[in-house]
């Protein structure tokens, strides 16, 4: 029995294009190969943004239980079973699903009818990315009750305590609702205290089995926020170009605990790892003194490449890390605010092969201002990087105007038409063209986004046959 039964997805339902399904799967080899650590050895982690929650809820006296259906049904187990077996066991009066991305937006919608077929008592409730920039075609469109809008914390205990006790939850901040077929949005809530969170609820999270799906990764969130303000990307407007952090020894506490339940790699995806640099020296420090076999990697605007941060970062047992080429031309990485110039690109990639950080790279197609010409450059860039070995796992996402984004929210002004309003692909590797550019078709640029993974993956073949 629980107050609060939380739904995360099961990630491996998203629809991706066949050529990138044989990239994961060669990404996966190369990754075994090599000792890397990064995206490429696997995306299949905790939610620790939902554990989070459940720890903040659980401290607070209410009563919470977790289903990944990703770990639940990995073996072919059917979603719907799963749920409803769930429902009987937990007997909740809320469930708060994941409202992430929007590749999984119908998967909510689903579940909402069916938590509101088995019971129509329960809340449903949902919050994160996708659901604080779609909250009204969220409510207007689906069985959900009440989608709660940026950072989660504090509103949703709020939000669950008034339902459990039948209070009045009009007044709460940083939630959205129906009434009277009206569409409430309280004002926004202001942000959490990160050093007075609890640790995520990984007491409740069957943690082994997923540590034996995924080889023992993890997932650590150091800090919250991004000062930058890329026009491609959610954060700006989610946490508001605040950038806040929890304690360096909170933090390695945290990795701690990880090590001792069996984790040996841990991805910290905070947004931009790099922000301050003596919190991480810090980390790093106490990393040290703590003796920890763990290694890590982390996401890392390119500006941050120099020489000492690298070495910094490697003797705090950090082996990879993240960053977002995005494009090749100045004028394109201008236009879409990126910090870094892009002739001071192979520099940066030489300090982190010197220092022995392992470099995942993003480049995206399609971005407004791309044309044919500088994507097929692109192509041939990503290629060379990985032949050179200073990009050994090459991401190459195709461009989504995500809502909540300054280019999703103003498409005309960008110039690009969306071709593609299925938000099953609205995610990165999608099996069919989403968007248009200024200059090129959602089908040339689609196109050359599938000629870059077949590349690559002739690339990663010859690698693995070396
Ligand atoms: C780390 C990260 C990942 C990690 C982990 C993801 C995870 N879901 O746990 C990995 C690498 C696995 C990942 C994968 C993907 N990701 Co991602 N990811 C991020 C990233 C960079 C950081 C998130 C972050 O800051 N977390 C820190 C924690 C503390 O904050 P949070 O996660 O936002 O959670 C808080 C609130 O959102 C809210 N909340 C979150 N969930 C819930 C649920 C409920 C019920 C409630 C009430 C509240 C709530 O409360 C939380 C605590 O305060 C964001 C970028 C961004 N701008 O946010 C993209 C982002 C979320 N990812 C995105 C995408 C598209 C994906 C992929 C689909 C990519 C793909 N494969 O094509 C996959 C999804 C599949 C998956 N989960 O594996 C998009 C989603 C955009 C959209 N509108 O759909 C984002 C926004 C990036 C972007 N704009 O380009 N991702």
């Amino acid at each position: 029995m629980s107050d609060v039964l939380f739904i995360y997805p099961n990630i491996l339902e998203i629809p991706v294009h066949p050529a990138f399904d044989k990239y994961e799967r060669l990404m996966r080899d190369f990754a075994e190969a090599r000792d890397l650590i990064g995206l490429a050895w696997t995306t299949i982690v905790p939610p620790t943004a939902i554990l989070s929650l459940s720890a903040f809820l659980r401290e607070n006296g209410i009563s919470t239980s977790l289903l990944d259906l990703t770990i639940e049904c990995f073996n072919g187990e059917n979603r719907d079973k799963v749920l409803i077996s769930s429902l009987r066991k937990e007997n909740p009066k809320i469930v708060a699903v994941s409202g992430m991305e929007d590749c999984f937006l119908s998967d909510l919608y689903n579940i909402a009818q069916i938590v509101k077929r088995y019971d129509e008592n329960i809340a449903v409730v949902t919050g994160g990315v996708s659901a604080t920039t779609r909250d009204l075609e969220i409510l207007r469109n689906s069985s959900v009750d009440f989608v709660i809008r940026s950072e989660g914390e504090t509103p949703l205990l709020a939000l669950s305590n008034a339902l459990i006790q039948n209070e009045d939850f009009e007044e709460i901040n940083g939630i959205s609702f129906l009434k009277d077929d009206r569409i409430i949005q309280t004002e926004d809530r202001s942000f959490a205290d990160l050093n007075a969170l609890p640790f995520p609820d990984r007491d409740n999270y069957p943690l082994s089995r997923l540590y034996s799906i995924n080889g023992g990764v993890d997932l650590v969130y150091g800090s919250r926020g991004c000062p930058f303000n890329c026009s491609f990307c959610n954060a700006p407007s989610f946490w508001k170009r605040k950038w806040r952090c929890r304690e360096p020894k909170n933090i390695v506490e945290e990795l701690t605990i990880l090590e001792d339940l069996g984790a040996k790699i841990v991805h910290i995806y905070d947004l931009n790892f790099g922000t301050n640099k003596k919190w991480v020296e810090d980390i790093c420090r106490e990393i040290r003194r703590e003796n920890l076999d763990i290694v890590w990697d982390c996401e890392l605007a390119l500006v941050d490449f120099d020489k000492s941060f690298l070495k910094v970062l490697y003797d705090g047992n950090c082996r990879g890390a993240f960053c977002g080429i995005e494009a090749v031309s100045q004028s394109v990485l201008d236009s879409v605010n990126k910090s870094y110039k892009i002739q001071d690109l192979m520099r940066y990639l030489g300090n982190a092969k010197d220092a022995g950080i392992r470099v995942d790279g993003g480049y995206v197609f399609g971005l407004p201002e791309d044309n044919l010409l500088g994507m097929e450059t692109m192509t041939k860039l990503a290629c060379r990087l990985l032949e050179e070995d200073l990009v050994e796992t090459p991401a190459p996402f195709l461009f989504v105007p995500f809502k909540g984004t300054e280019i999703g929210d103003n498409l005309e002004r960008h110039g690009i038409e969306i071709v593609n309003n299925n938000t099953d692909e609205w995610h990165f590797f999608p099996p069919n063209p989403l968007a248009s550019t200024k200059y090129a078709s959602a089908e040339e640029v689609h196109r050359e986004w599938v000629n870059c993974i077949i590349n690559i993956n002739n690339i990663l073949e010859s690698k693995l046959s070396r």
